[in-house]
C-alpha cells in the first residue's frame, strides 16, 4: 500500500486556500470567550486559595496552546502538595469546596482512567474539568503554544485536522482513534519534515527554558520570537499542506517500522523504542512519541479496528483532496 501512487498535487490546488483559510478564521475563538474564561479561572483561583493557600491553577490542553478552536471545555490542573492525601481524597474536598458556590453539576470523577473535577459554570456557560498535578500536561502545553509561535501555517494546519478529525468522528480516544494533542503533533511533525522545514527541532537546540516534571528533564529552545523568520524560505500554502498531510498519512508513512518523533524532529524506527510488539494493551500500530514521555506512544490506544478506519479516512481524504471538485465541503462530510 505504502508508495503505491506517485502523484504530484492537482494543478489548481491554490484554488482552495480561501476556502481553508475562511474555514480556519471561522473556527477561532472570539475575544469575549477567552475574556470568560479568564473570568472563571479568577472564580476558581479565588475558591482553591481560600482552602489551600499554596496550591496553583495552571489552564493547559487547547485553550493555553493556541489550538482551541470556539467552545472548547477548558483544561485545568491544580498543583498541590499534600503529602498525606490521597488523590482522589483531594479530588472529593476540591469538589466540596467549588460546590458551594454558584457553580453547577460539580462533580469528582475519582476512577476515571484521568480522574478529575467536572464542572459548569451558568455565568458563561463554559464546561471545565480539574485535574490533579498533571504537570507534564502544562509544559506540554507550553511547548505547543512555543510552536505555535514560530509559523502561522501550524495553527492554521492543525485546526483543519483537527476539525477534519472531529467531523469524521476520528478524535475520540475512547473508541480507538486519536487525541487533539497526537493530531497537533502529527502536525508539528510533518512541518519539521518539509524541506526546506517549515518548523525546527527546538528540543534539538541550546535549551533556554529546562524544567524537571515527575522525573522527566524537559528543556528546549523557548525564544521563538527570535525564529519568526524560521519558515520562511518554505512557500507552500495551506491548501497544498493540507493535502500532503493527507497524502503523507495515507500513503508515504511506515506504519510498520517508523515512529514520528517532534523530540528528534524526525523520524526512528520502533525497534529501536522497543515498540514493535503488543505489550499488555498497547499494540502500536500507529507510532506518536510523546515529545516528554518519550515512552508514551500516544496511538497507543489505537486497536485491530480502529487503525483500520483512520487509514481509511486518511485515504478517503487524500483523494479528495487530489481528485474533489469541491474538498472543502466533501472533507468535513459528517461520517
Ligand atoms: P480539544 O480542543 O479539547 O479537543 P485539547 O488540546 O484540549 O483539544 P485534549 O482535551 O485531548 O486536547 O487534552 C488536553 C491536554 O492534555 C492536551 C495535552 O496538553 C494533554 N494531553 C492529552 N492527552 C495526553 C497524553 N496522552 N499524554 C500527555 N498529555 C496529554
Ligand atoms: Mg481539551
Amino acid at each position: 500500500r505504502m508508495y503505491k501512487r506517485q502523484t504530484i498535487c492537482r494543478r489548481d490546488i491554490d484554488n482552495l486556500n480561501v476556502p481553508f483559510l475562511a474555514i480556519y478564521e471561522s473556527l477561532i475563538p472570539p475575544e469575549e470567550e477567552k475574556v470568560k474564561q479568564t473570568q472563571l479561572l479568577a472564580l476558581l483561583k479565588k475558591l482553591v486559595s481560600k482552602e489551600w493557600p499554596e496550591a496553583q491553577l495552571y489552564i493547559y490542553g487547547s485553550c493555553a496552546n493556541s489550538f482551541g478552536v470556539s467552545k472548547s471545555d477548558i483544561d485545568i490542573c491544580l498543583a498541590i502538595e499534600e503529602a498525606n492525601m490521597e488523590k482522589s481524597d483531594i479530588l472529593m474536598k476540591l469538589a466540596d469546596i467549588l460546590q458551594s458556590d454558584n457553580l453547577q453539576n460539580v462533580q469528582a470523577l475519582t476512577r476515571a482512567r484521568v480522574p478529575i473535577v467536572k464542572l459548569m459554570d451558568p455565568a458563561t456557560g463554559i464546561s471545565c474539568d480539574i485535574c490533579i498535578n498533571n504537570l507534564l500536561a502544562v509544559v506540554n502545553t507550553k511547548l505547543l503554544w512555543d510552536y505555535a509561535q514560530i509559523d502561522a501555517r501550524l495553527r492554521q494546519l492543525a485546526f483543519i485536522i483537527k476539525h477534519w478529525a472531529k467531523s469524521r468522528g476520528v478524535n475520540e480516544t475512547y473508541h480507538g482513534t486519536l487525541s487533539s494533542y497526537a493530531y497537533v503533533l502529527m502536525c508539528i511533525h510533518f512541518l519539521q519534515q518539509r524541506r526546506p522545514a517549515i518548523l525546527p527541532c527546538l528540543q534539538e537546540m541550546e535549551s533556554t527554558y529546562s524544567v524537571k516534571v515527575d522525573n522527566v528533564n524537559c528543556a528546549y529552545f523557548d525564544k521563538v520570537r527570535t525564529l519568526a523568520d524560521f519558515g520562511r524560505p518554505n512557500k507552500e500554502t495551506i491548501a497544498q499542506l493540507v493535502w500532503g498531510f493527507f497524502y503523507y498519512w495515507a500513503y508515504c508513512h511506515d506504519y510498520a517500522n517508523s515512529v514520528i518523533s517532534v523530540r528528534t524532529g524526525s523520524i526512528i524506527s520502533k525497534r529501536e523504542k522497543d515498540w514493535t510488539r503488543r505489550v499488555g494493551n498497547d499494540r502500536h500500530l500507529i507510532c506518536i512519541e510523546d515529545p516528554f514521555e518519550i515512552s508514551h506512544d500516544l496511538g497507543r490506544v489505537v486497536d485491530k479496528r480502529s487503525i483500520k478506519v483512520l487509514r481509511e479516512e486518511f485515504e478517503r481524504a487524500a483523494d479528495i483532496m487530489q481528485y474533489d471538485p469541491n474538498p472543502c465541503v466533501k472533507l468535513f462530510e459528517p461520517y
